[in-house]
């Protein structure tokens, strides 16, 4: 009896000792399991006498409930030891403020683009849009370059492998006038189908374009605007005009001065360089090369399925680089190509 009473004390004390599943199982197995100290004593029973058998029996199941009670109480106690670990680790706070979601912004390339949309279609003009990836015809042919050109290079043009155009030359068009053609073209035979008479044309085109060139002040990829108004009577100084009304929206500023030099491209003639000069700022008073401009040639006048005797054209292109540096007073180009968001935010 002393003993049980013993083995009972011990086993309660173990069980309290044990701190974790397994150390409580492995003192479990010291007394109940099969050489365990309990199990030893129920097979001494079959050596006692019959009367004593029983009541040392009763005593010794007496004793194993005990341990059992206690054995359970211990594993319903570490479980809940266990359940509010993982309850503490796992916790969450609530009440702590959400993170927040930040808005984006448009990059600024994207503002200057919006904002000569916005201004020309003010004034009547259309947006066209195009292929980045063109053929030879409607990026050089058509504006009049020479079947020579060094434009045309591999060292200038990014042309698709021959391999992955099926034979045809195709290449990543080198400004946005292919645009210009595909709208020309369209147009003109949308009129000469219904044979109406072509009404004036007046349409810009903005868009990325290609070239290769990399350092400080080039992009392979860069973006372009150029504008198309072909009308009947319509004279040089139509074109200026408007671009200078232009120049003063996009920069708010009604004292900027504006100058045409003459100038040389393939599919103008004659060619005009634009240049401005600010009245006020830190860049007042000097000349800015910006934009070039021209009358259409009269080759491209009929590459468009005009007759140039009829018809006259201006023309004008700019680079979204250059006038998105000169608006908001940035001077690395790269900036706009790294995505740092630190100057990227500045224009949210
Ligand atoms: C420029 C300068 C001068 C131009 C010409 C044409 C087209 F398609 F009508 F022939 N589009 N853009 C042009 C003329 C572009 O960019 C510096």
């Amino acid at each position: 009896m002393q003993d049980l009473e013993n083995i009972v004390t011990r086993a309660a004390a173990e069980f309290a000792a044990a701190s974790d599943p397994a150390s409580l199982e492995n003192a479990k197995a010291k007394f109940l399991g099969k050489s365990g100290e309990l199990t030893a004593l129920l097979k001494q029973l079959g050596s006692l006498a019959p009367e004593e058998k029983k009541s040392f029996g009763q005593s010794i199941n007496t004793a194993k409930q005990q341990i059992e009670v206690a054995l359970d109480s211990r594993r319903k106690d570490l479980e809940q030891k266990k359940l509010e670990s993982r309850l503490s680790g796992e916790a969450l706070d609530v009440t702590l403020p959400g993170r927040g979601r930040s808005r984006g912004g448009l990059h600024p390339i994207s503002r200057t683009w919006q904002r000569i949309e916005e201004i020309f279609g003010s004034i009547g003009f259309d947006v066209a849009d195009g292929p980045e990836i063109e053929t030879d015809w409607y990026n050089f042919t058509a504006l009049n370059n020479p079947e020579n050109h060094p434009a045309r290079s591999m060292q200038d043009t990014f042309y698709v492998d021959m391999k992955d155009s099926g034979g045809l030359p195709l290449l990543l068009r080198t400004h946005t006038s292919p645009m210009q053609v595909r709208y020309a073209r369209m147009h003109v035979q949308q009129f000469r189908d219904k044979a109406a008479k072509c009404p004036p044309i007046k349409v810009i085109a903005p868009g990325r374009t290609y070239r290769v060139d990399s350092d400080a002040t080039h992009s392979p990829m860069f973006h372009q605007v150029e504008g198309l108004w072909i009308d009947e009577d319509i004279s040089f100084a139509d074109l200026k005009g408007i671009y200078v009304d232009f120049l003063r929206r996009f920069f708010e500023s009604d004292d900027l001065q504006v100058r045409f030099r003459p100038s040389y491209f393939p599919f103008t003639e004659p060619s005009a360089e634009i240049d401005l000069q600010f009245a006020s700022g830190p860049l007042k008073g000097r000349w800015l090369e910006l934009s070039g401009a021209g009358q259409v040639h009269p080759q491209v006048v009929r590459n468009f399925g005009l007759d140039p005797e009829r018809h006259i054209g201006f023309a004008f292109g700019s680079g979204l680089e250059r006038l998105t540096m000169l608006r908001y007073g940035i001077d690395d180009l790269r900036l706009f190509f790294d995505g740092d968001l630190r100057f990227l935010r500045q224009f949210s």
